[in-house]
Formats: C-alpha cells, sequence, structure tokens
C-alpha cells in the first residue's frame, strides 16, 4: 500500500505512526526523483529536508501557523503534504507549479521567497502582528546554512533577541551552499556540530557533579540542564545565545522521531528559539549525495547514470568563465569575486586554476560590491560575476560605494533578460532601469559571444571607473556582421544604414531582430539596423542620427519598458529638442513576469522574431522609403 497516495492534506498524515511516516519519507524521495528528472527543478535540497518537512506539518497546523521557507527552493515536500502532489509535472512550467513558496498557490504557503536570506525578518514580522493583535499561532523560519551568510539575516536576529517574541527558527545545516559553504559562520556551526562527540570525548557530565555532591536523583534532573550549561562553558560561545535567541541542538535532521519530540519541545517556548538540524543534501539519491553541488539545480536527467538528458551547449556563462581564465594569466591585478555561485556565473574553472584569485564571499552581494571597491581602491582590477536579479540587492553600494569614487570595478551582469522557468523573483528585467541612470557608470550589452569578450577586454583594460556588461542566461550564439567595428566608448555599432526607419537593438535579442529585419528588407523596406553597444551613456552619434535621417524609430531590448534603453532614448531626445520622431520602444512590460521557458515569454511580451516583425510593420505600414 502506498502510504503518499493517501495524502491529500497534513490531517492525513497526523493517522500515521513514526514507522508509517519513515514509509512516507522514502516514498516521497522516490516521488522526487522520478518527477524532477522529468521536468528539471531543485533536487537536492529538496532531498534533504523531507523528514523535517514532514515532521514539521506533523507538529503543526499550517492553516494557521506560518511557515517561511528561506530562499524556497526547498519547498516541494511541503507542497506535495499540502495537497499539490498532482501538480508536479507542471512543475516550473507555464501556468504550473512553482518552485518556490507561493501564497496565490496555496493557504499553506504564507510568505513568497526566492532571494536568501529573508525568513528570519519575515517571521519576525508575523510574530510582531501576532502579538500586536493578540493572535495565536506559531511562527516557523526554515533556513539553510548557506543562507546564513547573508547579512540580512543578521539584522534579523539582533531584532529578534532584543524583541523576545516567541519565533522559532530552524537551521537546516548541510555543509553547503550550491557549492561548498564559505565563511566564519560555517566554521561556527561546524563547531557546535562538533560539540555534542566534544562533550562525550572529553567529559565525563556524571563524574563532573558527583565532585559537587550533586548525586542520586537530583542529578537527572540537573544533569540536562547541566550538560547544555558545561557545553556552552567549555565551547567558543554560541553566537545565537549571545544575542537572545535560545540555541537548542544539533539534532539528526533526517529521524523524524526524534525531529518530532523536539518540536514538541520548543513550541512551548515563549522566546525566539533556534533548533540546529544537521542534513545531509541529496540524501537517498547517490549522485546527488556524491556532487550536492552538480544536483542543486537540475535540467530533466536520467535517473540512472543521473547525466542530463539535454546537450550541454556553450553559454554566455562559459565565455565569460573561460575570457577570465586566459585574461588573468596576463593581467596579474585582476581577481574575480562571486555571493555563493561560482559555477552558475562560470567561475568554476577560474576558481580551480586561481584559487587565491577568486572570493566567494557567500550569498552577501551587498558586502560583495562594497569588498570589490576596498579591492579596486588596493591596487586591483576586481571582476564581480552576479546574476541581475541579485545585483538588486547592491543597489546601494554601487552609487555609494563604488560610483560616487569612480573606482574601476567590473559588473559581469549574468541572467540578464528573463531566466524563465525560476519565475518572478528570478528575472533579470530590472537591470537597466535601477544602472542606468547612476552617474560615472558605463553599461554594456553585447550582441554575441565575440561581442562580451570584446567587451570584457574593454572593461578591464581600456576603460578606467565603474562598469558593467549584461548578458543572458543561454546558449552563446555568433552574430556575423559585414564591416565590424572595434568598441570604442559610447559608440553603438550601425550594421547597416539606409532609409528613414531604424531598428536599434539591446544585447543578444538581435538573434530575433534580424530574421524580422530580414523579412522587412525583403519585402522592399529601407531600413537601418544598429546595436546600441552602449546603454548607458547612449550615443551622442546615434541623437544626431536620429535627429538628421530617421521619422521611425524601434527599440529592442530585454528590460521593462520604464528606466529601459528605449525610454532613456526617449529621455534622450527630449533633452536634445526632438520631438518630431515616432519612437516604438519594444521590451517588457512594466510588470511581474511568471515562470514559463524563455522562449514562451518572449512570444507572449512580443519580443520573439514574428512578434518584433508584425509590431514594425504594423507601424511602419506601406511607408517604403527610397534613399
Ligand atoms: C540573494 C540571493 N543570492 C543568491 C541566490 C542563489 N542561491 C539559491 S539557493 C543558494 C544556496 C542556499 O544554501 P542553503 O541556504 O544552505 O540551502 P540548501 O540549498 O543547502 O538547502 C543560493 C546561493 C539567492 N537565491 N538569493
Amino acid at each position: 500500500m502506498s502510504f503518499l497516495d493517501n495524502i491529500n492534506s497534513p490531517s492525513d498524515l497526523k493517522k500515521l505512526n513514526i514507522k508509517e511516516l519513515d514509509c512516507l519519507a522514502q516514498e516521497i524521495r522516490e516521488f522526487l526523483i522520478n518527477s524532477i528528472s522529468k521536468t528539471g527543478g531543485h533536487l537536492a535540497s529538496n532531498l534533504g529536508v523531507i523528514e523535517l518537512t514532514i515532521a514539521l506539518n506533523y507538529c503543526f497546523d499550517f492553516s494557521k501557523d506560518k511557515i517561511v521557507w528561506d530562499v524556497g527552493h526547498q519547498a516541494y515536500t511541503h507542497k506535495i503534504l499540502t495537497g499539490r502532489k498532482d501538480l508536479f509535472d507542471t512543475l516550473r512550467k507555464k501556468d504550473g507549479l512553482s518552485g518556490f513558496p507561493k501564497t496565490e498557490e496555496s493557504i499553506y504557503d504564507h510568505f513568497n521567497t526566492g532571494h536568501s536570506s529573508t525568513s528570519i525578518s519575515a517571521s519576525l514580522g508575523f510574530a510582531t502582528a501576532r502579538d500586536l493583535l493578540g493572535k495565536n499561532y506559531n511562527v516557523i523560519s526554515v533556513i539553510g546554512d548557506g543562507a546564513m551568510t547573508g547579512g540580512l539575516v543578521y539584522e534579523a536576529m539582533n531584532n529578534a533577541g532584543a524583541n523576545n517574541k516567541k519565533l522559532l527558527i530552524i537551521l537546516n545545516d548541510n555543509q553547503m551552499s550550491i557549492s561548498e559553504n564559505v565563511g566564519s559562520m560555517s566554521k561556527h556551526l561546524s563547531s557546535l556540530r562538533s560539540a555534542p562527540e566534544y562533550l562525550e570525548a572529553k567529559l565525563d557530565v556524571r563524574k563532573f557533579l558527583e565532585r559537587f555532591n550533586i548525586v542520586g536523583d537530583r542529578i537527572n534532573k540537573v544533569l540536562e540542564k547541566t550538560k547544555e550549561g558545561i557545553k556552552y562553558a567549555i565551547l567558543p560561545n554560541v553566537m545565537f545565545e549571545q544575542l537572545g535567541i535560545k540555541y537548542i541542538g544539533p539534532i539528526d535532521g533526517h529521524d523524524i522521531n526524534g525531529l518530532i519530540k523536539a518540536l514538541n519541545n520548543v513550541k512551548n517556548i515563549n522566546k525566539p528559539v533556534m533548533l540546529h538540524i544537521i542534513t545531509k543534501k541529496g540524501l537517498g539519491y547517490i549522485h546527488a549525495e556524491n556532487e550536492p553541488y552538480n544536483y542543486h539545480g537540475v535540467a530533466p536527467f536520467d535517473t540512472k547514470t543521473g547525466k542530463s538528458v539535454t546537450n550541454k551547449q556553450e553559454t554566455y556563462s562559459d565565455v565569460f568563465g573561460k575570457f577570465m581564465v586566459k585574461e588573468a594569466n596576463r593581467n596579474k591585478k585582476l581577481v574575480a569575486i562571486t555571493a555563493a555561485m561560482p559555477s552558475g556565473t562560470g567561475l568554476s574553472f577560474f576558481s580551480k586554476v586561481y584559487p587565491d584569485r577568486i572570493f566567494d564571499v557567500g550569498i552577501a552581494e551587498e558586502h560583495a560590491v562594497i569588498f570589490a571597491g576596498g579591492l579596486a581602491m588596493g591596487g586591483f582590477v576586481p571582476v564581480f560575476a552576479v546574476y541581475s536579479t541579485f545585483l538588486q540587492r547592491g543597489y546601494d553600494q554601487i552609487i555609494h560605494d563604488i560610483c560616487i569614487q569612480n573606482l574601476h570595478v567590473v559588473f559581469a551582469i549574468d541572467r540578464a533578460g528573463v531566466v524563465g522557468d525560476d519565475g518572478e523573483t528570478h528575472q533579470g528585467i530590472f537591470d537597466i532601469s535601477y544602472l542606468s541612470h547612476i552617474p560615472n557608470l558605463t553599461l554594456l550589452a553585447p550582441k554575441d559571444k565575440e561581442e562580451l569578450i570584446e567587451m570584457l577586454d574593454f572593461s578591464i583594460n581600456k576603460h578606467k571607473g565603474p562598469i558593467a556588461i549584461r548578458y543572458p542566461k543561454g546558449i552563446a550564439c555568433d552574430i556575423p556582421v559585414d564591416n565590424k567595428q572595434e568598441i570604442q566608448f559610447a559608440k553603438c555599432e550601425i550594421i547597416k544604414q539606409k532609409g528613414n526607419i531604424a531598428i536599434i537593438t539591446v544585447g543578444t535579442i538581435i538573434k530575433n531582430v534580424i530574421p524580422a529585419y530580414e523579412r522587412l528588407l525583403n519585402e522592399g523596406y529601407n531600413i537601418s539596423l544598429i546595436n546600441a553597444r552602449f546603454i548607458s551613456p547612449i550615443d551622442k552619434g546615434l541623437i544626431d542620427n536620429i535627429r538628421d535621417n530617421f521619422e521611425y524609430i524601434f527599440t529592442v531590448e530585454e528590460n521593462v519598458f520604464k528606466g529601459g534603453f528605449g525610454s532613456n532614448l526617449i529621455s534622450e531626445l527630449m533633452k536634445n529638442e526632438i520631438f518630431n520622431k515616432k519612437v516604438y520602444p519594444i521590451s517588457y512590460k512594466d510588470e511581474y513576469i511568471e515562470q514559463a521557458s524563455i522562449n514562451e515569454l518572449h512570444i507572449k511580451y512580443g519580443l520573439d522574431e514574428d512578434s518584433i516583425y508584425k509590431t514594425i510593420k504594423n507601424k511602419i505600414g506601406n511607408i517604403k522609403d527610397g534613399n
């Protein structure tokens, strides 16, 4: 009999005994491996929290208690136990089940997540609201040791420890971020992990107590308390206790029985508590256990071999990574920074060849930006490789610490544009808007692989001052053009100049623009094609060209409209008192973009070849310029 088949809500779970819960955990493990092997998704983290999630749903009632999953990529078992199992074949697909907690999806999800280290802040907010309104529910954060490297966590604990609200933080310690976890917090956790063994090996607590004449029945009563006390006395201070958060643990995060006991105990503590559990990332799937970094987020794979079923092709991240290795050999001042994403950003190989010249700062984008500033002041050329969506966190630091001082820091902004299946929290559709108005900051977008390399070379070797290059997720393309021009500061690339219609395209979306452009040329239109290259500053020559030659201007970019290249170009034309032009920006709408494949999103938002063709054709109608 399958237990899983009979679980439609957490109340079904509560009918099972411990042995049956253990069987259920194994069934969920098999279900997840099979299901994710078909859809892709976050595998290793989810395999590590199955027992925890069962125990949580067993001990609490999340139709009223609140749970906030940090990052949220590990909430699959929670979805299964709360009536969403049958939707797993739609996971991360258009209109399907989200890969993250979604309040819109279920009453059992209480706070949407995606970016790291937010859960303690949100939970403290819930706990404060509960107490102000005189309500009575439990609030729980589940946070990984990787997420504990993010600065927000410390702001939240500082606040929570002082406010003394009833709040449970479950620290899921699997000793991994996506890659190996880094930093001194990770070392502190490992000293806590070894605490019980240390205690058993070094200290016979009973003998110790007998020396103080504490004997008989009393010994059992005080033993537990004293053990804890001695643990704190002989071990390095438990940081959480110092902050006013009661620390309990570490305990085995795969022992459902032990977890249930611990959760039922901590339920009654009326102050912030941290329950430290030890888990194994990828547990139950040998490939994920052995290489958790390769099975954090996966594309569809063969369950037997663990190998991806899609062919690996060179991505823009790969192109960036290879360039960095080559360039570092030549340029001894070059150093790389990552905020816990060495592999996603293409820097894995660099970290093997130049381990002393790459700095993984943890999930700490704000810190990474200022750290880069210090390195630049100290005589290096730092390249901070970061996803567009995560650099949102570094906005103030980019202005305050880098650009006001005009420091030569290079931002390699990966995953710019839509990223597809991770949905709203991960789309890179705002970076042009949040970067292009910052004085001193140069912002570039390459049209293809070769231009990415040229722009990296330009940014590292020929430019002084803050500079950012944005490029997308996906396969690196070659876009050959006639009369190729070198990168020159604030100069666009005129690929073809003819007629009074211009298409100005930003970045790699040119691959969808060119076929549309060619269709229009074949129909007899005279149209110019321009590769913007510099988003900021906008080429002054381009403004003059528009003034003198064009009547219809189409901009194409992968950013929202507001603050994007098109809207900036319109402002620039106004500033130059050029009022008599018809400018049509083609971009994402000013809204959050849900999960779907990148192609589906291009079609939905009018950025695929056919839509670009139709938009332009629709506006220019029968005007065929003879020039
Ligand atoms: C601000 C931010 N930066 C980077 C990421 C990418 N990211 C997703 S999960 C993850 C590692 C999280 O590690 P941990 O909290 O230990 O969870 P585990 O996957 O090990 O369960 C990272 C770096 C993110 N989600 N948010």
